[in-house]
């Protein structure tokens, strides 16, 4: 155990004065002395920033060791850079340019900002239980041989009490506990107030419990060193000050000395009135905020005291807006200081006007020396790390044989085939499922790379000999991490093995499973992978109506609309085997590449004739989104444009209509996703002056310009419906648009109008319209 550094407190106190005042005027600087060109408002939270330097500056200045990693509270960004200003890594420019393009980002961002973010911040909750699974990461890594003891860090989040509302917190910690977590802080900037109001004082008392039974130690720090003397020193006045409700205090905080004593002297009469003969006004005020988030003292001596790895819930009671004219006001989320306000507290910091942006403006001499030698501590701690990329080999991933195959078990198969064949690839692959491992095709891997757990534990079925078709034997180079049912965690376990090079220098290849309808559940935690640029491989299976007899309730309809505007991920869907043994190949490359994204395969249950190929042609066409499945005539009058499970249906109306409509074409959509963006990236350039036709443009151009297409998919039309606008040909959709439910696949496929019957119908109406 590394001993804790010895600090120079002093110097702490000042480097918090410091960070309170550059965020302050970051945000100041950007809202009231930068030209505004559109008159909206730039925004920024002064108060949520105040509320935290003290414990940024005692983390980042004294108790943060090389290889520990923060989540920090979004609208503590500031802050952040203000530490990175100090010591060297963020320019004064991007300070300038808070908010503004280019410039410091709002929130901490990984991708964005120019300073070491270790995960960005925005959507509360998801940066507090992310840090929860990349320790996680972290343990399978070093499990694994991949991480050495010496770079093995501690995951530190900084929390602002009103975030704990958020209920993904909860499933993370449950998750956690069932695999052991470790080597967790979680910090709450506990200054009882959320955006619209003071929170709640009843469920306060509840947190610890419920994080203890969870396998946390509490770490509460309600007192400063100087307000704990006094009220020990007054029990009456003790009990007073306990029993003031979150508001009142926030009240009195925002009043003000004057206001305390009124209070105390009305409540308390004579058994206070030495004790407020020992402070003035103002004297009063100082030490009734006093209070533990406050206090460098206290704040060192309780990160010192944790040093084990047992993870830990700090609770610091802290002032929004601490040290600023709004402290305590409820409306203080979002207010600015004005002019005047921010003239007085450069004064009362010492700062001479024109100076602002001076690092050490305002440090004493005496003081400097101490300041000095924390920054340069911090610096070397603090660096930003490069990216690794491109170390795998990526082998070529052969398509599973069978004449009649679902993607889904394809996908199980050639899972299978990888495990056997063995390789880099193959022990680089970490899978990951909500308690659907089983149903999404991913037993025959567990069963061959088994269960990740630290400790080993051993299938009970197996030892006593139970026939099962599934081994369960967990140990600490098992592969495959099994998570409850909490589709937000599959995404957060997801973005932090995703960014295991980043975050550890050593790349992870992630596949999650889930089934399709539920992405929705933990969208937003995928939004937030995807922002981070994690990268992994999604696999939602099964999907759509094709699901038949398993009814509405677990029918997929808008995913691929999901998938449409959700940037960082590539939506695949296909039909065949071959396909998806190209597309797994290209994700497994996209995930190493520099210039890559995640991966989601939207996958089927229904088994199909294969189709036959006489060449590799199709192949970079279903990469690139789209190939012709039956190619058009020259000038053809008429496609039909069909993806993924239904293809049959697609293939099969081709045949009974291609003598009635010669030229007929079968365009198979790969990933509208991929069409899509090449689309608009190709007119973007044509504007640039560059020459370019994107994929789907030279796909469509080979048909008429008055051609009609008819659209098939068993998901929202809205997904394939769109292509007829790429050159203005007339489109007749059909795909799902209401709930679905119970049946045969003959009898949906019938009544949501997806079979040979609806697609004859369709091609019938364009060819009228055409006459
Ligand atoms: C998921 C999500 N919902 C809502 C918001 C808007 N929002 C930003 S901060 C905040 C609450 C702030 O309170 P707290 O977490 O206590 O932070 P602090 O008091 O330190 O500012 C809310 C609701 C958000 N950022 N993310
Ligand atoms: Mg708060």
């Amino acid at each position: 155990m590394l001993k804790p550094a010895t600090t120079d407190l002093d110097a702490l106190k000042v480097l918090d004065e410091r960070l309170r005042w550059l965020s302050a005027w970051t945000i100041h600087h950007a809202n009231h002395i930068r030209e505004s060109e559109d008159g909206l408002k730039v925004g920024g939270h002064q108060a949520s920033c105040a509320s935290m330097t003290a414990i940024m500056a005692a983390l980042y200045f004294h108790a943060l060791r090389e290889n520990d990693r923060v989540a920090v509270k979004p609208h503590a960004g500031p802050v952040l850079h203000a530490i990175h200003y100090l010591i060297g890594s963020q320019a004064r420019e991007a300070l300038e340019n808070f908010r503004g393009l280019g410039g410091a980002q709002s929130y901490p961002s990984r991708t964005k900002d120019r300073i070491p973010v270790d995960f960005s911040t925005g959507s509360v909750g998801l940066g507090v239980a992310i840090t929860l699974f990349a320790s996680l990461v972290q343990d399978y890594l070093t499990a694994h041989g991949w991480l050495d003891e010496k770079d093995r860090g501690r995951f530190v989040a900084l929390i602002g009490d009103a975030e704990l509302d958020e209920g993904n917190i909860y499933e993370a910690i449950i998750e956690g506990a069932k695999h052991d977590v470790r080597n967790l802080w979680w910090i709450i900037d506990y200054n009882r107030q959320s955006l619209d109001a003071t929170s709640a004082d009843r469920m306060f008392e509840r947190f610890d419990e419920i994080f203890k039974s969870c396998g946390w130690r509490v770490v509460e720090l309600r007192y400063g060193k100087r307000l704990q003397a006094a009220l020990d020193a007054n029990k009456p006045l003790k009990n007073w000050f306990e029993q003031l409700s979150n508001a009142e205090l926030s009240a009195l905080h925002y009043q003000g000395g004057a206001a305390w004593r009124k209070r105390i002297e009305a409540e308390l009469g004579k058994k206070a009135a030495t004790f407020l003969k020992d402070y003035d006004d103002e004297a009063l005020a100082a030490l009734f905020t006093n209070l533990g988030g406050h206090c460098i003292e206290t704040l060192v001596e309780v990160f010192d005291a944790a040093q084990d790895d047992v993870p830990t819930l700090f609770i610091a009671w802290t002032i929004k807006g601490f040290g600023l004219p709004f402290a305590g006001h409820k409306d203080n989320h979002a207010g600015l200081m004005n002019p005047t306000q921010m003239a007085a507290l450069r004064d009362a910091m010492g700062v001479r006007e024109g100076q602002e942006w001076e690092p050490l403006e305002g440090v004493g001499d005496n003081a400097r020396t101490g300041v000095e030698a924390l920054i340069d501590r911090t610096r070397i701690a603090r660096e930003k790390r490069s990216r690794s990329f491109g170390t795998t080999a990526i082998p070529a991933i052969p398509a599973p044989a069978g004449d009649e195959q679902s993607t889904q078990a394809a996908f199980g198969r050639i899972l299978l085939d990888l495990s056997k064949a063995g390789g880099e690839l193959a022990d680089r692959i970490v899978t990951t499922s909500p308690d659907v491992t089983v149903s999404t095709n991913l037993g025959a891997w567990v069963n061959q790379r088994g269960l990740f757990r630290r400790s080993d534990s051993p299938d009970i079925f197996a030892q006593q000999k139970i026939a099962s078709a599934q081994k369960w034997g967990g140990n600490n180079k098992g592969q495959h991490v099994e998570l409850g049912i909490a589709e937000s965690n599959l995404f957060l376990m997801l973005a932090a093995a995703g960014l295991s090079g980043d975050l550890f220098g050593t790349r992870l290849f992630p596949i999650g499973t889930l089934y399709d309808p539920f992405i929705a559940r933990g969208l937003d935690a995928l939004n937030y992978a995807c922002y981070q640029d994690a990268r992994f491989l999604l696999v939602a299976t099964p999907s759509g109506i094709t699901l038949g007899p398993e009814g509405g309730a677990h029918q997929s309809i808008n995913p691929p609309l999901i998938a449409l505007g959700q940037p960082g991920l590539r939506h695949y869907e296909l039909a065949y085997a071959d396909e998806l043994a190209a597309m797994m190949q290209e994700a497994f490359r996209l995930i190493d590449d520099p210039a890559g994204e995640s991966t989601y395969l939207r996958l089927s249950t229904r088994s199909i004739q294969q189709v036959e190929r006489s060449d590799d042609s199709w192949r970079d066409g279903a990469l690139a989104g789209g190939y012709w499945l039956r190619e058009p005539g020259e000038n053809s009058e008429a496609a039909i444009v069909a993806m993924g499970a239904v293809m049959p249906e697609a293939l099969a109306a081709w045949d009974e209509l291609k003598t009635d409509v010669p030229g007929l074409g079968l365009l198979s959509v790969t990933s509208p996703d991929l069409l899509h963006r090449g689309w608009t990236a190709a007119q973007a350039a044509r504007w640039k002056g560059q020459r370019s036709a994107s994929h789907v443009e030279q796909l469509l151009s080979r048909l008429s310009p008055t051609a009609g297409l008819v659209t098939l998919a068993d998901a929202a039309p809205a997904s394939l419906s769109w292509i007829g606008g790429v050159l203005g040909h007339r489109v007749a959709p059909l795909g799902v648009e209401k709930f679905g439910q119970a049946g045969t696949l003959a009898d949906l496929y019938a009544v949501y109008r997806l079979d040979g019957d609806a697609i004859t119908e369709a091609v019938a109406e364009i060819l009228l319209q055409n006459g």
